[in-house]
């Protein structure tokens, strides 16, 4: 046996959970540079940039500062109390992932839910897992509304205010987990799975459904197995963005096999991280824990009186280089036959997608709309074309790649065609 089995066996012996998901340490000011990233975001208040998945990540890392924190989270709530009061149109409501991510901030928060307003939360976010439930169906042959992914959320939300959650709702995850049903279209979802792992992992942890016991292990393992299956030869689990999630599920759910591959990984997504390739919020938000060797669950164990706020930093400055023009190619096909929209534009590199669609909005006959999300813009529509159930526009580098960013972050590169094309999942 190496000498690292050794150590882990003699660890488990002794009821010491041994760390076998550990990354390479963070340099301290990259760390810093991301930190202060977010707390930029949380500065923004208004109800459609509000964003629970933020102040999450904020408070693993021991931020923000207590002022800070006060005012958000009052935000949080008065914008999430008030959208579930009966007065609310029931259309505006936040969705069941949503909900869950305002419980885990209220945890992050260190705020009680036994309230009357908090129960009342609860109540409906219990609710909600019912409808997929029914949905998902006794034969398993339907599927969420939403996603496995929010399903997941769900369960891990009421988990770590150790709520307990019916068996009959944990069977259909460990059914999907165990079938292979965590998907994003016919393609595995990393982030999906790593999503189920931690709501397992907490499960486990909580012990609050006995009798599934040896299920949640035999699902854990499996979906620890096909994550890493996942690792890419760029070093990521499934692409960089679902990386600190799958991070996250792989510190919880810990093996020997692991160990490797998260140095590996971890060393990958610092490459990434400094490269500057997480600009939006939400991937930000759930990598931040990871380099605190944190995950949700340890929302579990938070020190709530440690709100250390954030040390003085000296603003990096990017270099300044004048942006060159390029062209590329804008193109819509409702299907490979059918090309409603063909464009050549010329641009400043550096432009993001969305500027561009927004000029040709203004000045051409391209058409599209979108939805706000904590992501940022989902396109709902284009040219008029709404997707059907299960489908949504989808967006490419031709013929065939799709982006790893939405239209906020994604710059079109010198030459390229970018493709909105009418996909299912
Ligand atoms: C499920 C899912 C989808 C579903 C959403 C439909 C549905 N009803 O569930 C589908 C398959 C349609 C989808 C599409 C896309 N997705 Co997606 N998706 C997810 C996933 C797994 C969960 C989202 C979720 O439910 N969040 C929980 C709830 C509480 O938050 P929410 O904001 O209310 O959720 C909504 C948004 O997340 C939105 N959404 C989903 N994906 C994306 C991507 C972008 C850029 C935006 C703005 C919104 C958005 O759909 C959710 C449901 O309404 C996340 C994984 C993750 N780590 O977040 C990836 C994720 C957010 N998606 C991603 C991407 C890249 C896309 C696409 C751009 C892919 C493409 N090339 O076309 C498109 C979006 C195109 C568009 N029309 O604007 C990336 C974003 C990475 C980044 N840099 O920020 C993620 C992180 C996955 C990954 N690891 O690559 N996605």
């Amino acid at each position: 046996m190496e000498p690292s089995g050794k150590l882990v066996l003699l660890l488990c012996c002794l009821g010491v959970p041994a760390q076998l998901c550990q990354l390479p340490p963070a340099n301290s000011d990259l760390v810093g540079t991301i930190t202060q990233q977010l707390l930029g975001w949380m500065a923004r208040r208004s109800p459609s940039e509000l964003n629970p998945s933020i102040y999450v990540g904020l408070r693993l890392s021991n931020q923000p500062s207590r002022d800070q924190d006060e005012l958000y989270l009052n935000s949080l709530t008065v914008h999430y109390q008030e959208s579930f009061s009966s007065l609310a149109p029931a259309h505006l409501r936040p969705s069941m992932g949503q909900l869950a991510l305002y419980l885990l901030a209220m945890r992050s928060g260190c705020k009680d839910i036994d309230t009357r307003k908090g129960s009342l939360l609860v109540t409906q976010l219990k609710s909600y897992l019912e409808e997929e439930k029914h949905r998902i169906g006794h034969e398993h042959t339907g599927r969420p509304a939403t996603n496995y992914y929010q399903y997941s959320l769900s369960i891990l939300a009421l988990c770590v205010h150790d709520k307990k959650v019916p068996g009959h709702i944990v069977e259909k995850l460990l059914h999907a987990a165990q079938y292979d049903l965590l998907l994003q279209g016919s393609r595995f979802s990393v982030d999906t799975a790593a999503m189920a792992s931690l709501a397992l992992s907490c499960l486990q942890a909580l012990g609050l459904n006995p009798g599934l016991a040896p299920w949640i292990s035999r699902a854990l393992e499996h979906v620890r197995n096909k994550i890493l299956e996942e690792e890419t030869p760029e070093g990521y689990f499934g692409n960089i963005y679902s990386t600190p999630l799958a991070l996250q599920a792989l510190m919880e759910a810990p093996s020997p096999e692991s160990e490797r591959a998260c140095l590996r990984v971890g060393d990958a997504l610092l490459k990434g991280l400094q490269e500057g390739a997480f600009q939006n919020p939400l991937p930000l938000s759930q990598l931040l824990p990871v380099l605190h060797q944190r995950t949700y669950l340890s929302l579990k164990q938070l020190d709530c009186k440690d709100f250390r706020g954030l040390l003085d930093l000296d603003p990096i400055i990017p270099p300044t280089q004048k942006p060159k023009e390029i062209q590329f190619w804008l193109k819509v096909q409702t299907d490979p036959l059918h090309v409603v929209y063909h464009q050549q534009y010329r641009i400043l590199e550096g432009t993001t997608l969305k500027d561009v669609l927004d000029k040709a909005q203004m000045e051409d006959a391209f058409m599209y709309e979108t939805q706000n999300t904590l992501s940022g813009p989902f396109i709902t529509s284009v040219m008029g074309v709404t997707p059907g159930e299960w489908q949504y526009w989808q967006l490419l580098r031709a013929p065939d790649v799709p982006l790893l960013q939405g239209i906020t972050n994604y710059q079109p590169r010198d030459g390229e065609t970018i493709l909105l094309s009418l996909a299912s999942w």
